[in-house]
């Protein structure tokens, strides 16, 4: 063949210490980028993935921080690739699945939401991966009757066997909606020490979880016993640590200046999760951001503890 066209290997760059890894079927975490690169103010976002890596690290496994650089997946990234992502003036696009593909194609670079991440963690054979929050149903803008819009989070779960460790999803969204969709994928929500789903910035979304788990063997297990019958992901949703948890008053204010915010000028999109993310860092004077923080370096933990557990299953 004399053309140059790309073949998949050149697309996929597995970082070596991540091919390794999975090729000694050793615990790797798959870690996002779109919450570094549009969830979280420049800066802050780099100590925040640097601290990710390591939580990822302690708890004994590889992390996989993945982004679309230059066409291509990059599964693992440099510290000078790990800038990049988080540098506004990279100007990365926010890609979900629909946009990952066109991408690779045509050269570009952008930060990988849940669906991007969770296809291209699943395309090298990582399982487990872990974010801030997923992305769900939206609620109908005011005096709209309903909304198509439906984070491709929720679809990609649906055929994907990926365990996703979140915080639950944020209250700006229709939550029970989503749990609806996602039961309708046939993709179980597990409660880590909780009965509750959570919300994100709170604990408690009150709705129920449909199961509980208490350590990361039995989330471990559950995941393994769902992969031998079923070709969806699984949701291991972690609430916030209690004392990040933001206050409720607080909470409630934000959202509810947030949502006026988006009504007002008319956000639509891919762009409601950043400008509502901005807004609560802004109006809150960074006490989200410790939040945001908080709760997805506890979730690259607890997912870093059941790819533990999951590959002391499988050996
Ligand atoms: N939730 C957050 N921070 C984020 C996101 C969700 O608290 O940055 C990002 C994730 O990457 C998620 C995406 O996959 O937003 C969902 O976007 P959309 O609703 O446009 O599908
Ligand atoms: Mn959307």
């Amino acid at each position: 063949m004399t053309s140059a066209s790309p073949t998949r290997r050149d697309r996929l760059a597995v970082a070596a210490e991540v091919a390794d890894a999975l090729a000694l079927r050793h615990p790797v975490v798959a870690l996002e980028s779109t919450l570094l690169s549009h969830g979280l103010p420049p800066g802050r976002n780099l100590a925040v993935a640097r601290r990710l890596e390591r939580a990822v690290r302690d708890a004994g496994a590889v992390p996989a921080t993945i982004a679309v650089l230059d066409g291509r997946a990059m599964i693992g990234l440099t510290p000078a690739e790990l800038d990049r992502v988080c540098d506004p003036d990279a100007g990365l696009a926010k890609l979900s699945l629909r946009d990952v593909g066109p991408a690779l194609g045509l050269g570009r670079s952008g930060a990988t939401t849940v669906a991007g991440t969770a296809a291209l963690a699943d395309a090298v054979g990582i399982g487990v991966f872990a974010t801030g929050g997923l992305g769900g149903v939206h609620l109908p803008a005011p005096g709209e009757p309903g909304t198509w819009d439906v984070s491709a989070d929720l679809g990609v779960l649906a055929r994907t066997p990926i365990l996703v460790v979140c915080s639950g999803v944020k209250s700006v969204l229709d939550i029970p909606a989503t749990l609806e969709v996602l039961e309708t994928h046939s993709v179980p929500v597990l409660g880590y020490r909780t009965d509750h789903f959570p919300a994100f910035y709170r604990r408690s979304s009150g709705l129920p979880v449909p199961l509980r788990v208490d350590d990361p063997g039995q989330a471990a297990a559950a995941v393994a016993a769902h992969r031998a019958l079923a070709g969806s992901g699984v949701v291991l949703a972690n609430p916030i640590p209690p004392e990040a948890e933001l206050d409720a008053a607080l909470h409630d204010r934000l959202l509810t200046e947030g949502m006026a915010l988006l009504a007002e000028r008319g956000v639509r999109g891919s762009a409601v999760t950043p400008v509502l993310l901005e807004h609560f860092h802004t109006a809150s004077g960074g006490a989200s951001l410790n939040a945001n923080e908080e709760l997805v370096v506890a979730n690259a933990r607890l997912a870093a503890e059941v790819a533990v557990r999951g590959a002391a299953m499988s050996e």
